[in-house]
């Protein structure tokens, strides 16, 4: 069993997952074409995790009997001016995105709803993460622009930038 305001906010967070895999899929479309082959193949990964991310809030929906749906394409922002564009948009999305699941785990809570919260509690760990990759990512670029790396350099930096657990 799930409320209805659970479910419905869950498929809120269904199409902002997926959004995300659409976002990051035209964010490598644009490195690809700037010759960042590199930061191309971390904003490809990063398109699949999105994907994994919906996928995995889709099932925990239907398997608690509420009707999970299938978002509808939404407008996807192909042009960038800069790489440093690409990666402020990257975390603006990535903030919003962890805005509306505290707002989903507040909610949670104000209903009792603590299977909900507890299946939230991953992906508020998921975007502590996912935020610092970025935060990092922007780091790597004042680096470039003050002249101590390379394009090339950068480009590959870009691409293993992981989390310190
Ligand atoms: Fe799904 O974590 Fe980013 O958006």
């Amino acid at each position: 069993f799930i409320p209805e305001a659970s479910a419905a906010l869950l498929n809120q967070q269904i199409a902002l997952e997926a959004a995300s895999s659409s976002a990051y899929l035209a964010m490598a479309a644009w490195c690809d074409q700037h010759g960042f082959d590199h930061t191309a193949g971390h904003f490809y990964k990063q398109s699949e995790e999105e994907r994994k991310h919906m996928l995995k809030l889709f099932h925990y929906l239907s398997d608690m009997g509420g009707l999970a749906v299938s978002p509808p394409l939404s407008e996807v922002q192909h042009e960038f001016a800069s790489l440093r564009d690409v990666f402020e948009s990257a975390l603006d999305h990535e903030v919003q995105v962890t805005e509306s699941i505290n707002k989903i785990v507040a909610a949670c809570r104000k209903s009792n709803d603590f299977a909900t919260e507890n299946f939230m509690q991953w992906y508020v760990k998921e975007q502590v993460e996912e935020e610092y990759i970025v935060r990092r990512a922007l780091e790597l670029i004042d680096l470039a622009e003050a002249g101590s790396l390379d394009l090339i350099e950068l480009d590959e930096r870009l691409a293993q930038i992981s989390y310190p657990a």
